[in-house]
């Protein structure tokens, strides 16, 4: 409520000036202990003590991101039940159906979980609702199809926590529901094999602001570690979750800075075909020097994922069906992704001509009043 207030205050004020809000309950003598152990300026290390940092530990843990800080994913609530009906899937051959939603954060959660386990598995499908025909979250229509393909087994990501009537109706056509969210749950959770999302009461996960497509890399992290399976297997998945925390707007600290730090270095060295082409038809070529520092002409940074590939990734759903941004992120071939990249970015610009004539629209019906 605070933030649209703040939108409107902003709205409504001549100059359009913001106001800003301080916090006023930083721990001083913690701020002065911090700074004088890190021997930085006191006001840095009070931007530091709003980010969760005072200790010289948390401060090192900040600035020099290590995988091995990720946590344990058994950590989370039904972990250990997500992955056993996933191997319980594997050893019977069941068709698995990977189900997301149709913004960034879904697509590419999707796009890593089904990666993942098309890597050693074959019997796998994905499905992306439709926005117009379907709206946001798991649909009656997704599960349907899920039938008539034979699926035994759905994987819901950056959705599900409150579909309690989807899985039921699933329930009852004997297809059973893994669900990944980050959203809050209601008042009643679905009745699925396993329900992850740090932001269930009872679940002692120790960090809460994952995106949908953290939550999927945790799962894969789970089956990979329970299987003993290359470590390289998730983290060369990992560039998708760093485009989540970009385009989602979770906070970068914690767990995610860690995804964030070494999803862009991944970006930066070694691209997969679909942000590869992403970024070619944003402008951001790769770089053709001999022995280059990034692999583009310039760094990847935080903000070349939010405005230049996020509205991209999100354009194909906005104006066609996300699926074709789910084929972009997993395609394994350089051609067909230039294609899809290239069809994707004329979405793109079709989505903000289309944006550029509603505001104008809009301002003249209010010129007219
Ligand atoms: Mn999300």
């Amino acid at each position: 409520m605070q933030i649209i207030n703040n939108y409107l205050y902003a709205l409504n004020s001549p100059l359009m000036d913001k106001r800003w809000i301080l916090h006023k309950n930083a721990d001083t003598e913690s701020v002065k202990s911090l700074s004088k152990e890190l021997n930085i300026n006191p006001k840095l290390g009070t931007l530091l003590f709003y980010r969760g940092v005072s200790t010289f530990e948390q401060a090192k843990q900040f600035f020099r991101p290590k995988l091995e800080h990720l946590h344990d994913p058994f950590l989370m609530k039904d972990m250990d039940k997500a992955v056993d009906r996933i191997n319980e899937a594997v050893v019977n051959g069941e068709k698995i159906m990977v189900y997301g939603d149709y913004d960034v954060d879904g697509t590419t959660a999707v796009s890593l979980v089904y990666s993942f386990l098309k890597s050693f598995y074959k019997n796998i499908e994905f499905y992306i609702p439709d926005r117009y025909n379907e709206g946001y979250g798991i649909s009656f229509k997704g599960i349907d199809y899920a039938k008539s393909v034979g699926a035994k087994l759905m994987i819901a990501l950056d959705c599900g926590i409150k579909a309690v009537d989807k899985v039921e109706y699933a329930n009852k056509m004997d297809i059973d529901f893994i669900i990944c969210d980050h959203h809050r749950p209601g008042d009643s959770i679905p009745d699925a094999i396993a329900v992850l999302d740090a932001k269930q009461e009872d679940c002692n996960y120790p960090f809460e602001e994952l995106s949908g497509c953290g939550v999927g890399f945790k799962l894969a992290q789970a089956v990979a570690q329970k299987n003993k399976l290359p470590d390289k297997k998730i983290f060369d998945l990992i560039d998708l979750v760093a485009v989540s925390i970009a385009a989602d707007i979770v906070p970068i600290v914690g767990e995610n800075r860690v995804l964030a730090y070494y999803g862009l270095k991944k970006i930066n060295t070694n691209p997969t075909n679909g942000i590869c082409s992403l970024f070619k038809s944003a402008g951001i070529l790769p770089s053709t020097e001999k022995d280059p520092e990034y692999f583009f002409t310039k760094e990847i940074t935080i903000n070349d994922l939010v405005f230049s590939l996020g509205p991209r990734i999100n354009a194909a759903g906005r104006i066609e069906n996300a699926t074709n941004s789910v084929r972009l992120l997993i395609s394994t071939n350089t051609e067909y992704a230039e294609k899809l990249g290239a069809q994707i970015n004329q979405l793109n610009s079709t989505r903000r001509d289309l944006d550029t004539n509603i505001t104008k629209e809009a301002i003249a019906q209010i010129e007219k009043t």
